[in-house]
C-alpha cells in the first residue's frame, strides 16, 4: 500500500538493466574522477555531500561549513544550492525539544489555541516519554484507527537516514495505524493512466532526449515547465537533463524542432528556448484537446490502423465527439473556442500540425492537480493514439520529462537500498491489535483533513469504499503537512479536534508551530549517509559526508527514533545492532556486490568515501512504448484489455459522477474567464512550483529569500493589465483573499503572465498573525486560498489549482512576518523567555 517512489523506481533500475547496459561499458569500465577533486588549497577541509538540488563540496573550518560549491560533474548547477549553508545556520532551526505550553497544561483538551507558537523546552527523556506514552494511550484508549501516521514527503535525500523510513519502522514496530495512499505530486495522473495506458506512467523513464532531439518534429511542452523544475530530483540531482535543453534551444533556433509550450502562462521554459507559446484558459485543456480530436476525426487525419490494432473503446468516444450524447453538444473547435479561448481556426491548424508530424507530448502534472485531474491525462492519451505515434521513436505521450532528469538513459547499474521501512520478517507490533473498527486503514493522502471534518463518512476511492477514520493523535517526519495540504483555515477548524499531534523536523515549520511536540532532526549535512546520484539515470552513487555534529540539541531520526524503540526494549532489533556508518557501509557494500554481478566495478568502501562517489557511464536510448508497439499481444499493457483504454468499462462500471468511461468536459467549482463564481473572484491563482526553493525547503534561507521577496513578503506575480485595474504598482504590498482566507504578498508585475491569472508560488512559509481562523497570512502560503476537495470519487487527489481570487492594495501597517525564526519560548508560567 505504502509504496515509496524508491521502491518504484528500483523496480524500474531493475527492469532496465537487463538490456540498458551497452556491452562496450561491461567489463569493470567505471568512471571516477582523481581523489579530492577540489582543486582550492585555502583552509579547512573539503568534504562531499548532496541534496535534492544537486552534490556539492563543502568547505568545512573550525567545525563549521564556510563555502558550498557544487559538485565538477554537475554542469548546471541551480541557485537552490545557495541556500544549502542556511538550512544549517538558519534562525528558523529546531533547537531543542519543544512541548506546546497550553498542551504541556491541558493534554487533549487544548486544542483551539494550536497555533499560538507558545512552547516551552524540555529535554529529550521526557520529549520522547511523552510520545511514547501519547501513542500508548492511543493504542489503550481507542485503537489502530485513532493514530495517523503521515505521508512522507519530501524528506532529504540519503538512503540511510530516509527519516520516514525511520518512522514508519519504528510506528510500525510499535502499532497498527492509518495510514494514506497516493501522494500530492500525481494522485490523479498514477490513478487514471493504469486504466488508460497500463501503468501509473508518471514516474516511469521516458524516451531518451538523444532519439527525441533527432527524431521529434512538433515537440509540445504541455502543462510543463522543465527548465524551473528540473532544478531539484528525488535523489541526489544530476542536472544532467539540461545539457539536452540547449541542445534543443539550438534546434528550435534553427527550425529543427517546433517546440510548443501548452500554458496559460508564459514559462521559464518558453523564455529559454524561445519557442512558441499556445495559451489556453485556465483548467479547459479537456476543451482544447477535445476540439483537437474532433478536428482529426472529421478531418480523418487520425490514425485508423493505430487505433485498430492497439486500442480499445475509439467508437464510444468519437460518439461523444460527434454530440450523440443526451446534451447533443458536437465537440467541434467552436465550441472548445468558447471554452478554453484557443480561436477554432487555430485548434484545427494544430490538429493538422501534429497529425502530419513526428509529435511528442510532454504532459506536466499541474494539470491534473485540479478538480477533475484525471481528464485532462485520459485525453491526452486519447491524442497520442489518435496520432498513432505511441512507441514510436520521437513520437507519442509522456507524463514525466519535466521531473528528475527522465529521459537521460539510464546507466543500468544498480542503486544502493535505503534503512528499511518494514519490520523484519516474522516481527509483529507490540499491539498487535489489527481491528480498525470499520474504519478504513488507509486514507487518499489528501483527504486527511476530511476525515477529522467528518468522520465516518464514507466515500468512493477508486473502485471502492474508505470510511474515514476520526483519528486523535498524528505523527510528521520529512513532511510540511502545513505547507502541502489545502485550505489552512479548513485545517485549523479540524485540528481542534486532534488530541496530541508530534512534528519531527531540522526546520521550525508551520507543521511545528501546528504540532504539540516538536523534535528537532538534524539536518542532511550533520551525519554520515549514501545516496543515489541521478533519480533514474543511475550515474552514480554519493558519499554523505556528515559536515558537522548535530547544531543544538538535534539528533539524527535514527537516533531518535532508537531511542523511541528501547522504551519497548526493541532498539536492538530497530537497528540490527548497528550502528549509522555500519549502515551506510553496508548498504555500498550490498550495491558493489549487485554491480559486480553486471560487470560494473565499485572501489572498496574505504576509496569511495574517501573520493565522496563513484560515476556509471551513460546507457543506451530508449523508446517508451516500443515493446508494446512492436507486439501488442507478448508485451500488453497492464489495463484490463491489454491494449490502450480510449472507453473504460471497468470506470464506467463504477457509476462515478464525476469520473465517467471516458474522458469528458465538465465546470468546475470555480473557474476564471467566465467560469462559476469569476463574478466575485476574478483571478485564477495557480501555486506553481517555485523557481526559487523545494517547496517549503529553504524558504528559510534569509540569503535566498532575498533573492526574490518583496517587502519580505513572497512575490504575487500578475499581469499588467490586472495591476493595473487596481491600482497596484510593482513592489506594493497586496492582500490576496476569497472565501477561504486571506494573505499578505508582494507584487510582482510580470508581461508573462495574461489577465486573469496569478502565481504564488507552493511552499511559501505559512505565518498567520494568530491561532484564530481567518487570522491573515503574514508571509504568503497560497494554501491559505485554496480549495480542499478531492479530484474526483476516482482518485481523491488534491485539486490545489482549482482556485480564485482577488486582490487589493494593502493598506494601513503591515504586521510583521511571523513565519520564521521559530517559537515564542515560554516558562511554565508562560513568561516569554526568547522568541518573537
Ligand atoms: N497549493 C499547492 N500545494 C501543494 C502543491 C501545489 O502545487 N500547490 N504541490 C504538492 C506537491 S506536488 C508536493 S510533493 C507537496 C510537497 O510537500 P512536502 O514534501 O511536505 O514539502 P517540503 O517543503 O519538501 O517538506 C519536507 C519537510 O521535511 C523536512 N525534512 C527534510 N529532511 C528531513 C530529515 O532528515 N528529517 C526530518 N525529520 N525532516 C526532514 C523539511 O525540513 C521540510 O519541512 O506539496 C503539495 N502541495
Ligand atoms: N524548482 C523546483 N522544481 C520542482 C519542485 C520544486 O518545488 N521546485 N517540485 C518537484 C515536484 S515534487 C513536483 S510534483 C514537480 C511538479 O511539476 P508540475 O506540477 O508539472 O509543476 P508546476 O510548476 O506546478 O506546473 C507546471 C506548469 O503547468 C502550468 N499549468 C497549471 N495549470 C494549468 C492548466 O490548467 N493548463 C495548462 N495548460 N497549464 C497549466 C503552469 O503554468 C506551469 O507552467 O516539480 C518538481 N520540480
Ligand atoms: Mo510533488
Amino acid at each position: 500500500m505504502k509504496i515509496s517512489r524508491r521502491r518504484f523506481m528500483g523496480g524500474i533500475a531493475a527492469s532496465l538493466g537487463s538490456f540498458a547496459i551497452p556491452p562496450l561499458l561491461r567489463n569493470g569500465n567505471v568512471v571516477r574522477a582523481a581523489q579530492g577533486g577540489s582543486g582550492d588549497a585555502g583552509p579547512g577541509r573539503w568534504r562531499f555531500s548532496g541534496a535534492h538540488w544537486g552534490a556539492f563540496r563543502a568547505r568545512v573550518v573550525a567545525g563549521r561549513v564556510v563555502e558550498i560549491k557544487p559538485f565538477e560533474f554537475d554542469k548546471h548547477p541551480t541557485p537552490i544550492l545557495d541556500g544549502t549553508l542556511d538550512v544549517l545556520y538558519s534562525a528558523s532551526r529546531v533547537r531543542y525539544p519543544m512541548v506546546r505550553l497550553d498542551w504541556y497544561r491541558k493534554r487533549g483538551q487544548s486544542g483551539g489555541l494550536r497555533g499560538d507558537n507558545r512552547f516551552i523546552r524540555v529535554g529529550w527523556d521526557e520529549a520522547l516519554d511523552l510520545v511514547y506514552s501519547e501513542v500508548e494511550r492511543v493504542q489503550k484508549d481507542y485503537g489502530p484507527w485513532a493514530l495517523h501516521v503521515g505521508n512522507v514527503g519530501w524528506r532529504s535525500v540519503g538512503l540511510m537516514h530516509s527519516c520516514g523510513n525511520h518512522m514508519l519502522r519504528a510506528m510500525g514496530m510499535h502499532s497498527y495505524s492509518v495510514g494514506t495512499a497516493g501522494d500530492y505530486s500525481t494522485g490523479a495522473g498514477q490513478t487514471i493512466l493504469p486504466y488508460v495506458l497500463g501503468s501509473t506512467e508518471v514516474y516511469s523513464q521516458g524516451t531518451s532526449w538523444d532519439i527525441i532531439l533527432k527524431e521529434t518534429q512538433v515537440l509540445v511542452f504541455w502543462a510543463s515547465d522543465p527548465i524551473k523544475n528540473l532544478q531539484v530530483g528525488w535523489n541526489t540531482e544530476t542536472h544532467e537533463a539540461y545539457a539536452y535543453f540547449e541542445q534543443l534551444k539550438q534546434k528550435v533556433a534553427n527550425n529543427e524542432i517546433q517546440v510548443i509550450c501548452v500554458d496559460p502562462v508564459k514559462s521559464k521554459t518558453r523564455n529559454y528556448l524561445e519557442c512558441e507559446q499556445q495559451y489556453v484558459n485556465p483548467l479547459t485543456d479537456v476543451a482544447f484537446m477535445l476540439g483537437i480530436a474532433h478536428t482529426l476525426w472529421k478531418e480523418g487525419l487520425h490514425d485508423k490502423k493505430f487505433l485498430e490494432t492497439y486500442a480499445v473503446g475509439f467508437d464510444e468516444f468519437t460518439a461523444y465527439l460527434d454530440g450523440k450524447t443526451e446534451d447533443k453538444i458536437e465537440r467541434t473547435p467552436e465550441w472548445a473556442e468558447s471554452i478554453c479561448g484557443v480561436p477554432a481556426a487555430r485548434i484545427r491548424e494544430l490538429a493538422r500540425l501534429m497529425a502530419a508530424h513526428r509529435t511528442q507530448l510532454m504532459f506536466g502534472w499541474a494539470i491534473q492537480r485540479q478538480q477533475h485531474g484525471e481528464q485532462p491525462y485520459w485525453m491526452g492519451a486519447i491524442l497520442a493514439a489518435m496520432l498513432g505515434q505511441i512507441g514510436l521513436p520521437g513520437g507519442g505521450i509522456s507524463f514525466s520529462h519535466h521531473y528528475s532528469s527522465v529521459g537521460v538513459s539510464s546507466s543500468g547499474a544498480s542503486m544502493p537500498g535505503a534503512f528499511p521501512l518494514n519490520l523484519d520478517t516474522g516481527r509483529t507490533p507490540r499491539h498487535e491489535n489489527s481491528d480498525y473498527q470499520g474504519y478504513s486503514a488507509v486514507v487518499p493522502v489528501s483527504r486527511v483533513i476530511d476525515a477529522l471534518l467528518e468522520p465516518g463518512k464514507e466515500i468512493n476511492f477508486n473502485g471502492h469504499k474508505v470510511k474515514l477514520p476520526p483519528y486523535k493523535v498524528a505523527l510528521f517526519s520529512g513532511c510540511n503537512q502545513w505547507h502541502r495540504q489545502q485550505d489552512r483555515n479548513r485545517m485549523k477548524a479540524a485540528y481542534q479536534k486532534l488530541e496530541t499531534v508530534v512534528a519531527i523536523d531540522y526546520n521550525w515549520t508551520a507543521t511545528c508551530r501546528f504540532a504539540d511536540i516538536v523534535l528537532p532532526a538534524c539536518t542532511p549535512y550533520e551525519r554520515n549517509d549514501i545516496d543515489a546520484y541521478g533519480s533514474y539515470s543511475n550515474r552514480g552513487v554519493i558519499a554523505m559526508h556528515k559536515l558537522v555534529d548535530p547544531l543544538y540539541h538535534s539528533r539524527s531520526d535514527f537516533d531518535i527514533w532508537t531511542d523511541f524503540c528501547k522504551r519497548m526494549q526493541r532498539n536492538v532489533e530497530y537497528t540490527r545492532n548497528m550502528s549509522e556508518m555500519q549502515w551506510v557501509e553496508s548498504l555500498y557494500e550490498d550495491c558493489r556486490k549487485e554491480n559486480a554481478g553486471k560487470g560494473y566495478a565499485m572501489p572498496p568502501f574505504a576509496e569511495f568515501w574517501e573520493t565522496g562517489y563513484v560515476l556509471f557511464p551513460e546507457g543506451q536510448p530508449w523508446v517508451r512504448h516500443a515493446d508494446f508497439r512492436e507486439d501488442p499481444e507478448v508485451n500488453a499493457l497492464g489495463t484490463p484489455s491489454g491494449f490502450i483504454e480510449i472507453y473504460s468499462r471497468k470506470i464506467a462500471g463504477f457509476g462515478y459522477r464525476d469520473c465517467k468511461g471516458h474522458p469528458v468536459w465538465m465546470e468546475k467549482a470555480e473557474r476564471s474567464h467566465n467560469g462559476p463564481h469569476s463574478d466575485k473572484y476574478p483571478l485564477w491563482l495557480q501555486s506553481a512550483h517555485p523557481d526559487t526553493r523545494l517547496h517549503s525547503q529553504t524558504c528559510e534561507s534569509p540569503t535566498r529569500r532575498a533573492t526574490y521577496t518583496i517587502q519580505g513578503r513572497e512575490p504575487v506575480y500578475l499581469s499588467p493589465e490586472d495591476a493595473k485595474r487596481r491600482g497596484i504598482r510593482h513592489g506594493d504590498l497586496v492582500r490576496v483573499f476569497n472565501g477561504r482566507g486571506q494573505l499578505l504578498a508582494g507584487a510582482s508585475i510580470s508581461a508573462n503572465f495574461p489577465p486573469g491569472v496569478v502565481r504564488i508560488q507552493e511552499g511559501a512559509w505559512y505565518g498567520p498573525t494568530g491561532p484564530e481562523i481567518g487570522a491573515l497570512d503574514t508571509y504568503g502560503d497560497p494554501n491559505t486560498l485554496t480549495l480542499d476537495i478531492g479530484t474526483s470519487e476516482l482518485a481523491q487527489a488534491p485539486s490545489a489549482n482549482t482556485c480564485l481570487v482577488e486582490i487589493e492594495l494593502f493598506q494601513g501597517a503591515a504586521p510583521a512576518v511571523t513565519a520564521f525564526g521559530g517559537p515564542i519560548e515560554v516558562d511554565i508560567g508562560g513568561k516569554v523567555l526568547a522568541g518573537h
